[in-house]
């Protein structure tokens, strides 16, 4: 099982798109591990998006960021990093294919709505950076056994 960092980005919040682009990672069957509203520091936003840095949207992306709540959200599933990032949709809502997240929901290619960790190694960094330990939660769906084939012991 892998976990990967989601934000809902400031222009989520506030177009109140939230609740419906959660239920889309819920009915994939991505579990919820953790889950909380905030405001992102300067700081943790530099650091968040620091392999951006130099580039000419940076420091418009980090004010973006903090410049009205998020919500941040860590997904539980088999290949969840990449299942988030296909749902998630190419960057630029402009030519974000319809169906995805940024496709149906965004035309901007700055307010794209959504982060999403783009690899295990970034994953395990952006978890920590925005999640203490005990905020992220270990449980078993009780619906587990329906959502993948458990017949061999792991999900299939
Ligand atoms: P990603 O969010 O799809 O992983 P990245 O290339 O990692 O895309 O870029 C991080 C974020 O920076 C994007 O989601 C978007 O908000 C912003 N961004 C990326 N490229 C541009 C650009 O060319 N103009 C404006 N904003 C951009
Ligand atoms: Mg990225």
């Amino acid at each position: 099982m892998e976990r990967t960092l989601i934000i809902f980005k400031p222009d989520a919040v506030q177009r109140g798109l939230c609740g419906q682009i959660l239920t889309r990672f819920e009915n994939k069957g991505l579990q919820i591990v953790g889950l909380k509203f905030m405001t992102i520091a300067r700081q943790t936003a530099e650091t968040h998006y620091a392999p951006h840095k130099g580039k000419g949207f940076y420091e418009g992306l980090v004010k973006f960021m903090t410049s009205s709540p998020v919500a941040v959200v860590a997904l539980q599933g088999k290949n969840a990093i990449a299942i988030a990032r296909k749902m998630m949709g190419a960057t630029f809502g402009s030519n974000a294919e319809p169906g995805t997240i940024r496709g149906d929901f965004g035309v901007s290619n700055s307010f794209n709505l959504i982060h999403g960790s783009d690899s295990v190694e970034a994953a395990a960094k952006e978890l920590k950076l925005f999640f203490r330990d005990d905020e992220l939660v270990d449980w078993t769906p009780t619906i587990q056994a329906w959502i993948y084939d458990m017949a061999k012991g792991t999900p299939e």
